[in-house]
């Protein structure tokens, strides 16, 4: 195991010669702050400045397969929900992600069957040189399937089809082997990822997660706003401000196509028939929970859907929202007594032909599947604000009474209650 995954690997051999002390303290520093989130958000950040002004960043993924954990109530549905060969405080098989940046290759190997759902969240800023390291750790639940993985970046542009991820026309990671991904992103902007291997499959076991790009405006701030100002894109007049950040990936989960993946058994898709609605991999109310690790134990059931959908923030601020649908379904998002502006559309800012904003005020936000959204939140007043799909029946787990499924909450406190984001979903 340790032999293979090394042989593939010249870009990390190269920093860990080149910069080794930089690599290591950004490593560190981003788990202790955050533990689970966007740790390839400040991941090789000290690295070497590119001729776009951007920075050198090296991440490593791993897919595998693994279990999560639906929300505690959620009513029996034999056989296929809880799942009879979850181990304990889990109850659903999944493949996924899973950020193994810097680690060692035992303490990759080590990851196999630890999957991550939804899949980490990366961020990054307009002209990063980003080298992404694929790791295929192959499934232990199914040693029978050799199936492949890829990493798709869904609706980015590419310079050369080899690093977009669709096997048919380029290449998947066989088991045991790695494969470089590179990119160097020109448009600012709220994408998703996924693996593109028998997709429907593999996205629907698990394998997406958010991707987002940080414009270069924030290096070079409008007007008289300081340096350290952040824009969700190149605005030119500073009307995409925000002062914090939240990604939300849109799924949901189709607990009898899960079962059958664990039991050797195959779904007819077009019976597609979810049981749960997710945001970032969680139903309510775990969506409010707090960030977890996947690398510490004691996060409990949730360990392996570190992400938190908590929203917070101080009254007065802008909160930028970023939406990102997976799912096979429409979702129509809203919240109760906020205005949601709706400032960009599949990374595109919605800019009329005579530059004049064609941002759009509404209190419901349609996403459809394969599509994002950006949107700013202004609350005026402290106190707890919905924020979920709109559609009643995506709003309960399994079926069962309650609610459930893709709704979360937007706290808003006093001036002060909450320090200034370090990192997404924080
Ligand atoms: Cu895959």
């Amino acid at each position: 195991m340790d032999q293979t995954f090394s042989s593939h690997r010249p870009g990390r051999r190269a920093v860990l010669l080149g910069g080794a002390g930089a690599v290591g303290g950004a490593l560190l520093g981003s788990r202790l702050m955050t533990g689970p989130v966007a740790r390839a958000a400040s991941t090789g950040a000290a690295a070497a400045t590119t001729p776009g002004g951007g920075q050198v960043r090296t991440v490593h993924l791993a897919g595998t397969d693994g279990w999560v954990s639906m929300p505690s109530g959620s009513p029996a549905d034999p056989p296929f929900f809880p799942d009879s060969l979850a181990p304990s405080g889990f109850d659903t098989y999944v493949f996924g992600f899973r950020d193994v940046t810097g680690m060692s290759d035992a303490q990759v190997a080590a990851q196999r069957g630890k999957a991550q759902s939804s899949a980490p969240m990366l961020v990054f800023d307009e002209e990063d040189d980003i080298t992404i390291t694929l790791s295929n750790l192959g499934l232990v639940q199914r040693p029978d399937l050799f199936d492949g993985h890829t990493l798709h970046w869904h609706g980015f542009r590419n310079a050369i089809p080899l690093f977009d991820g669709v096997p048919e026309l380029s290449m998947a990671v066989p088991i045991g082997r790695d494969l470089s991904y590179f990119y160097r992103p020109h448009d600012p902007g709220t994408y998703m990822y996924h693996c593109h291997f028998e997709d429907v499959e593999h996205v629907q076991m698990g394998m997406t997660g958010m991707v987002f790009v940080r414009p270069k405006q924030n290096r070079s701030p409008v007007g008289n706003d300081p340096l350290g100002t952040q824009y969700a894109y190149n605005d030119g007049d500073g009307s995409t401000r925000y002062d914090r950040e939240f990604g939300f990936l849109l799924t949901e989960l189709w607990s009898a196509a899960h079962y059958r993946d664990a039991h050797i058994q195959v779904s007819d898709w077009t019976d597609y028939d979810p049981s749960f609605w997710l945001l970032n991999g969680r139903g309510y109310p775990d969506t409010t929970a707090p960030n977890g690790d996947p690398l510490v134990a004691t996060a409990g059931r949730l360990q392996y859907q570190p992400i938190s959908s908590l929203l917070t923030c101080n009254v007065g601020e802008t909160v930028l929202l970023r939406l990102a649908n997976l799912g096979f379904q429409n979702h129509a998002m809203t919240m109760d007594n906020v205005d949601l502006q709706v400032i960009a559309k599949d990374a595109s800012l919605l800019r009329g032909r005579d530059g004049v904003s064609g941002y759009r005020v509404t209190n419901t936000v349609d996403v459809g599947p394969g599509e994002s959204r950006d949107v700013l939140v202004r609350p005026d007043r402290v106190g707890e604000f919905l924020f979920y799909d709109r559609r009643f029946s995506y709003l309960g787990n399994g079926g069962g009474p309650g609610w459930g499924g893709m709704m979360t909450v937007l706290r808003v406190g006093p001036p002060g209650t909450y320090p200034p984001q370090a990192l997404p979903n924080t």
